[in-house]
């Protein structure tokens, strides 16, 4: 009897010996939206105010200036964040792959360490989800309004609400549920401000005040850029006025699909503000300019409506953190699977290897390790996000992970982990006709080379040429610097084994 006692007694403090070896790890919060352009956060210098709680993340950690995608879309973004690899290694280099799960994805070896996983809403990589010991997923790009939601039995429920209340309202249940003595990490996957740009009916008209700018390079005419005049994906053609600005009388329109899941408050309530609109919009009788630039303004206030929502629910997260007495051992991490066109270029969508797109935002708090206010200028790629959890966690990094960990960087902000970064994409005959390509940006060079359907060569010097206008390729100035920047983009290519690149070099 007396044995058996110490024996439990033993027990009870090797386990509470583990229990506070775990909790001493950080939690990490990943918030991985889709499609948030740089240009419209406030912490990234936009004066619109749509980013209050962003902006206070960012005043709270650090914000990165230089953090890139290695292929700009969705699904592959996506592998890339849970591979640590890059597209032709994790396999999925556009959106129409499907997801090997089952590879070396790094929330099994976060799991297996002691960690719970979850995966909340936007997924999108067509396989279920690994690794996880939660998982709750929209299917493919989900759908705004009452959403549908793939549960880990394979069933899909539709849940009454709008999708970022929803997704958070999932998180914040699975944060209560959780087991309090290990350490958690989470991804909130949202799906805003994706395509079609639907904003939540409390959000609609609130830029209605507002005139947006045309940026300076809206009126681009592509010069000696063949992919930039061959694309798809501009505001004054390929944009719609009844699939994207939601005009019911234009043969396009989608809204009979997007109304349909709507219930009678939600139908009333958007009918309200958009019918006004369209008969406004209808007496005017647009066309050529003043139609473009209708299209574009309201392009922007239905984009910056619905990214309303998601500063709201980043907020709601960070409530609960506080509440919970959770905030000082957990990183935080906001970030997007791309950047995004606001009419750059006469541009909406991604894919490009140019800034807009490129670009992501990417804002980290981590109390003790991040002094507060920070602003990092430092290059890092999204392939670097899976070694750098594994670290803040303690695990080793396995040596076939691409990415580079960005913890020195969060020490110490004089520390650089990169001196370049690439980048490959591949979505080609396909949606807006982005045409293949891949290339390095160093921090004043981008050489990009656009390969198989049409082959040429592109340079920019981001310096003089931040909107990337004019390229540069082929003039005798830059022959010495072109020579260079293949020479560091073909070690690029070998060291990161990408041997459909290297045939084009
Ligand atoms: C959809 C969109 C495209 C967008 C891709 C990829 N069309 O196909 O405009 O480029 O997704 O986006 S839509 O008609 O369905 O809105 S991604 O974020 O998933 O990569
Ligand atoms: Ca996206």
């Amino acid at each position: 009897m007396r044995k058996t006692a110490f024996l439990l007694l033993a027990l009870s403090i090797i386990g509470a010996g583990v229990a506070a070896q775990q909790c001493s790890k950080p939690n990490i919060v990943v918030i991985i939206t889709d499609d948030h352009a740089v240009q419209s956060i406030g912490a990234y210098g936009s004066k619109l105010g749509a980013t209050p709680n962003l902006d206070r993340l960012a005043k709270q950690g650090a914000i990165f200036n230089k953090a890139f995608v290695a292929n700009s879309i969705c699904g592959p973004s996506r592998a890339t964040l849970l591979t640590g690899k890059y597209s032709h290694i994790n396999g999925f280099r556009d959106n129409h792959d499907k997801f090997d799960a089952s590879q070396d994805v790094f929330p099994k070896r976060l799991r297996e360490s002691g960690f719970q996983t979850a995966w909340i809403g936007k997924w999108h990589l067509l396989s279920y989800p690994q690794g996880f010991d939660y998982w709750n997923i929209l299917p493919g790009q989900g759908q705004y309004y009452n959403p549908s939601f793939i549960s880990m039995k394979g069933d899909t429920t539709r849940i009454e609400g709008y999708c970022t209340d929803v997704t958070t309202d999932l998180s914040l249940d699975w944060l209560d549920r959780r087991d309090e003595a290990k350490p958690f990490f989470l991804v909130v996957g949202q799906k805003a401000p994706h395509r079609t740009w639907m904003p939540d009916t409390q959000d609609l008209g609130k830029f209605d005040n507002v005139t947006f700018p045309l940026p300076a390079n809206f009126y681009d005419n592509y010069d000696n850029r063949i992919a930039a005049a061959m694309q798809d994906m501009s505001i004054e053609k390929t944009m719609k006025l009844g699939y994207d600005l939601k005009m019911k009388s234009d043969p396009d329109s989608l809204a009979s699909a997007f109304l349909a899941r709507m219930n009678p408050v939600q139908k009333q309530k958007w009918n309200a503000y958009y019918d006004l609109i369209e008969r406004d919009f209808l007496k005017q009788g647009l066309s050529n300019k003043n139609l473009t630039e209708w299209k574009f303004q309201r392009y922007m206030k239905d984009y910056y409506s619905t990214t309303l929502s998601l500063d709201r629910n980043i907020g709601r997260l960070m409530d609960y953190l506080d509440k919970n007495d959770l905030t000082k051992n957990t990183i935080v991490v906001y970030t997007s699977d791309q950047g995004f066109y606001l009419g750059e270029h006469g541009w909406f969508d991604k894919r490009f290897m140019y800034e807009e797109s490129m670009r992501t935002p990417l804002i980290i708090r981590y109390p003790g390790v991040i002094k507060a206010g920070r602003v990092s200028e430092q290059m890092i790629s999204n392939v670097d996000f899976a070694p750098t959890f594994l670290d803040a966690a303690g695990v080793s990094i396995p040596k076939e992970i691409q990415g580079k960990s960005m913890m020195p960087l969060l020490k110490d902000p004089k520390a650089q982990i990169r001196k370049s970064v690439y980048y490959h994409f591949y979505e080609y005959p396909g949606e807006h006709s982005v045409l293949r390509h891949f290339g390095i940006r160093t921090s004043r060079y981008k050489l990009i080379r656009f390969y198989n359907h049409k082959n040429f060569w592109e340079l920019y010097d981001l310096q003089t040429d931040p909107q990337e206008m004019k390229n540069l390729y082929g003039q005798k100035k830059y022959e010495a610097i072109s020579n260079d920047l293949k020479e560091q983009l073909k070690k690029l290519c070998e060291e990161n084994k990408d041997e459909e690149a290297l045939k084009w070099l």
